[in-house]
């Protein structure tokens, strides 16, 4: 028998999850006692964890494999009887939301940073997900961050490290470590909601893709799927093995970060589509050839098409979308006569509409799409959600979104970050701005007359439960809108966020590069905000 130590700790300041779970640099995660207080928090805030299962994985990135080691000595320690861990410690976030329902674990944890840089001077996270395998909600995580503040010790169990490379069970002191193939029960969900047949039968035919999976965790899945299971041409997937540092990369999916990917897509003759994926697998960026799909496009082509697909043959039930994102699939939802839900920027407030049966698609301009077959977002999905929309239909993916403009018309879109401005400029610039919305309405400001500026306010539906201050919006009588929010999944200072859209139902003006579609509206947004004039930046960031 293995000794089970009790360990005397105090708390660490600002254990408070985020968006999506604790984001931290590596050197904070790597301070002694800092994960294990955490772990500690969820074990003793989430009930029934004697005798029961959890699942275990993480993005792959630095720090992963020795925090796994901890956690399994911490779960031996406080009761759980069985851990489900991917081999060599991976596991997708829809990967692990999958597994955690498929085989009725009490829940997960998930070690990711998503896209954020990784490597010993990047970022680490840790998520917990309950049985129905989802982003903790807000009671869940504000129970763990009040127990962050009270810990006074840490169980945990002396015990050798457990081979995570090899499939199968190694007893810990009674508790059962099972290595689990991280694909299989990912794979087997994805051949019943899609047209595995028709999909393979469109890769014989010729078609080409490119997959993108950015030295992150989707490489094992989508060279499993796309290339063992439906027949894509080997090297279909690019930069499919994961790394501890993403090969010094920035695993964010979209058009700066995969320049792989665009160099493939725009470059001579270009395959017929390509796609990326995040960190932790859960984002998605579609392209096809010389064309950007952007991602409120994309839940909104989904929705319009989805009786295509087999697992969604029936119907949709709804769909629902964060605030932020644009209003494409409200025009879909309205289109097929179908409701579609506004919720607060990140995937757990989805959780309920889904557990609901409200919605069956979800998703968010961030990359983000999903549906109720898991409760993560989840990038492969939507790749082969896709695929099979393509091979159904016989169109391009450029067409199949220019359908959706010509039925629901074209919403520009546009979101600037403006990345590592000092906190306090930021929260200024926040409070100052909320200060000024109730003077707005009914004003005329860069020509457009203002319908309506509030603090976004959330009460949800199923259960009621309540979210306040999830961002600054400002709708215009045009319909144009654009909002404004700090991030939650940062790591060093604050970095603002200003989404930008409008409408255009006019066919003869849908061709427009987006920026310059909405050049007066970005002029708008900054002169509402005072942008420039207050952090001194002329441009942003990250423009996506
Ligand atoms: C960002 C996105 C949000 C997403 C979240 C987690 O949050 O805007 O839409 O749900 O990341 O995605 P924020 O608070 O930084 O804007 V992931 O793939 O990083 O888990
Ligand atoms: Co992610």
């Amino acid at each position: 028998m293995s000794a089970i130590r009790v360990v005397p700790t105090t708390p660490f300041e600002g254990q408070k999850p985020g968006t999506s779970g604790l984001r931290k640099k590596v050197t904070v995660f790597r301070t002694p006692r800092y994960l294990e207080n955490f772990v500690q928090a969820i074990f003793d805030s989430v009930p029934g964890r004697q005798g029961a299962t959890m699942v275990l994985g993480g993005d792959g990135r630095f720090h992963n494999t020795a925090a796994i080691q901890t956690i399994l000595r911490m779960a031996a320690a406080n009761g759980i009887a069985r851990v489900l861990v991917g081999q060599n410690g991976l596991l997708s976030t829809p990967g692990a939301s999958c597994v955690i329902r498929a085989r009725q674990a009490w829940g997960g944890i998930i070690l990711s940073a998503s896209h954020n840089p990784g490597g010993p001077d990047g970022d680490f996270g840790i998520k917990f997900n309950p049985s129905n395998g989802g982003p903790a909600p807000e009671r869940i995580t504000d129970a763990i961050y009040e127990r962050t503040q009270t810990i006074g010790e840490y169980c945990i169990l002396d015990t050798p490290e457990v081979d995570l490379s090899v499939l199968g069970e190694t007893d810990v002191d009674g508790m059962v470590v099972e290595v689990i193939d991280l694909v299989a029960d990912y794979a087997a969900l994805m051949e019943t909601l899609f047209d595995f047949d028709a999909i393979r039968a469109l890769f014989q035919g010729g078609f080409r893709m490119c997959f993108d999976a950015m030295h992150a965790v989707t490489g094992p899945y989508a060279t499993e799927i796309l290339e063992n299971r439906l027949g894509a041409a080997k090297g279909s997937v690019i930069n499919g093995v994961p790394l501890d540092d993403f090969g010094e990369g920035h695993p964010d999916p979209n058009l700066v970060h995969a320049h792989d990917l665009v160099a493939a897509l725009f470059g001579d003759d270009a395959p017929d589509m390509g796609a990326a994926s995040d960190g932790d697998g859960d984002r998605n960026m579609i392209l096809g050839r010389r064309f950007y799909v952007t991602p409120s496009d994309s839940l909104a082509v989904l929705t319009l098409n989805a009786t295509h697909a087999p697992g969604y043959a029936r119907g949709i039930a709804g769909v629902a979308r964060s605030m932020p994102t644009s209003r494409a699939a409200d025009r879909a939802a309205e289109t097929l006569g179908i409701p579609c839900f506004e919720t607060p920027t990140g995937w757990k407030f989805f959780g309920t509409l889904l557990d609901a049966g409200k919605a069956t698609l979800c998703g968010e301009e961030s990359f983000g799409t999903g549906s109720d077959h898991v409760r993560e977002k989840d990038g492969l999905w939507a790749v082969l959600f896709w695929l099979n929309l393509v091979a159904a239909t016989g169109k391009t993916v450029e067409e199949l979104v220019r359908d959706l403009w010509r039925q629901c018309g074209r919403i520009y879109y546009t979101r600037h970050d403006y990345e590592d401005l000092p906190s306090g400029q930021a929260d200024t610039l926040m409070a100052d701005l909320r200060a000024s919305l109730s003077g707005l309405f009914g004003t005329v400001q860069g020509g457009r007359m203002v319908m309506l500026a509030d603090d976004f306010a959330y009460t949800d539906p199923v259960d009621g439960s309540t979210a306040a201050k999830q961002g600054v919006r400002v709708l215009f009588e045009d319909g144009a809108r654009i909002v404004y929010r700090l991030s939650g999944t940062g790591t060093a200072g604050a970095t603002l966020r200003v989404y930008i859209e409008r409408p255009e139902d006019d066919p003869a003006r849908q061709d427009l590069e987006t920026q310059a579609a909405l050049a007066d509206l970005i002029a708008t947004a900054d002169a509402l905000a005072g942008i420039q004039a207050r952090t001194g930046r002329d441009s942003p960031t990250v423009i996506t």
